[in-house]
């Protein structure tokens, strides 16, 4: 329904792939693997990689004939504790880490050259609070900044052809919002190649706003890359509500969940120029990572489609703005 506005993806697992196939397969027209391309998936040991589950998201992609994007090369988590240390377990130093970096991008951007158009090279490295830039790390603590532009340069020298991101949470945040867009600029008034910026999109009934939504798109679209909605779900809880009581989604709750999806998609749709792709991270309601984040064992309903994969009311409301 959005095909001529922009690509329509689901980030997927081994387990959805079989579970939401047919789903999958009928709405969605791009995935990314949730975990399986991660730095401790994908090099667990030095030099031992393990691309079973990658490879075989892949060829799902390949199967439906959908595009594939690729998550993520540079994050602070999921990332592994070799990769940091020395034999001995010390700290290694910076040319080792550049080194190791470039040797991971190299053999991970290079295998999936004809799989995946697009990277989110760098996740996630800003600072949520106070006046600070970048986020403390071990990528920062022993490389510096420059680890950011290197990992660019790296995933481009593999793969001059894809597009390569900057993704981030917290994304239509004021302030955060400012820092991820002063980042970027110092990139590219470096030379860095960098195409895009992936706006995660964990949003929730209560927020962003429109407006902090339309600020965002608009100020990262001033930089002239293309906008990307990398991780799309919308919580039926605020970030600190940690209330367990409810155990079924109450219909108040989808209502004005439906209400949030349908004033954001046409937002997006305003944008349709800048954004080339929106995607979920999941694709129906009996399986999302909010399940247990950041409340173990409450359930979230955060989607467009049921625990059975039947449309909510979400999906009926975003379905009719794609026929206006
Ligand atoms: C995202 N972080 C990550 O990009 C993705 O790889 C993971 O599967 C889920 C969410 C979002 C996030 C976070 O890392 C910490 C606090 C809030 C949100």
């Amino acid at each position: 329904m959005f095909a001529e506005d922009f690509q329509i993806g689901a980030a997927v697992n081994p387990m959805t792939i079989r579970t939401q196939e047919e789903l999958l397969a009928y709405h969605f027209n791009s995935i990314t693997a949730e975990n399986e391309m991660k730095f401790a998936s994908l090099q667990p040991e030095e030099g031992a990689y393990a691309f079973d589950e990658a490879d075989r998201l892949a060829a799902f992609a390949r199967k439906h004939g959908m595009a594939m994007r690729g998550h993520t090369l540079v994050w602070h988590n999921q990332s592994t504790g070799w990769l940091f240390e020395d034999k001995q377990g010390n700290p290694v130093d910076k040319a080792t880490l550049l080194e190791r970096l470039k040797s991971h991008i190299h053999t991970v951007v290079g295998r999936y050259k004809n799989d995946i158009y697009a990277w989110d090279v760098v996740n996630e490295v800003i600072e949520d609070e106070g006046d600070g830039l970048l986020r403390r790390s071990k990528w920062l603590d022993i490389a510096g900044p420059e680890f950011i532009a290197r990992a660019f340069e790296y995933a481009h020298e593999a793969d001059p052809n894809a597009l390569l991101f900057y993704n981030d949470y917290n994304e239509s945040n004021p302030a955060k919002r400012d820092k991820i867009h002063a980042l970027v600029k110092s990139l590219l008034e470096q030379g860095v190649p960098i195409h895009g910026i992936g706006l995660q999109a964990h949003w929730n009934l209560y927020g962003p706003s429109l407006g902090e939504i339309r600020a965002a798109l608009e100020k990262y679209a001033s930089l002239g890359l293309q906008l990307q909605l990398t991780e799309l779900d919308m919580s039926l809880f605020r970030f600190d509500d940690k209330r367990t009581d409810i155990t079924e989604p109450p219909a108040e709750l989808l209502e004005l969940q439906a209400e949030r999806y349908e004033e954001i998609f046409k937002l997006l749709r305003e944008y349709r120029d800048v954004i080339t792709s929106v995607t979920f991270w999941g694709a129906a309601d009996d399986y999302t990572w909010l399940n247990d984040f950041p409340v173990r064992g409450r359930k979230n309903w955060p989607f467009l489609f049921d625990e059975q994969h039947h449309p909510k009311l979400a999906f009926h409301r975003v379905a009719a703005l794609s026929r206006q």
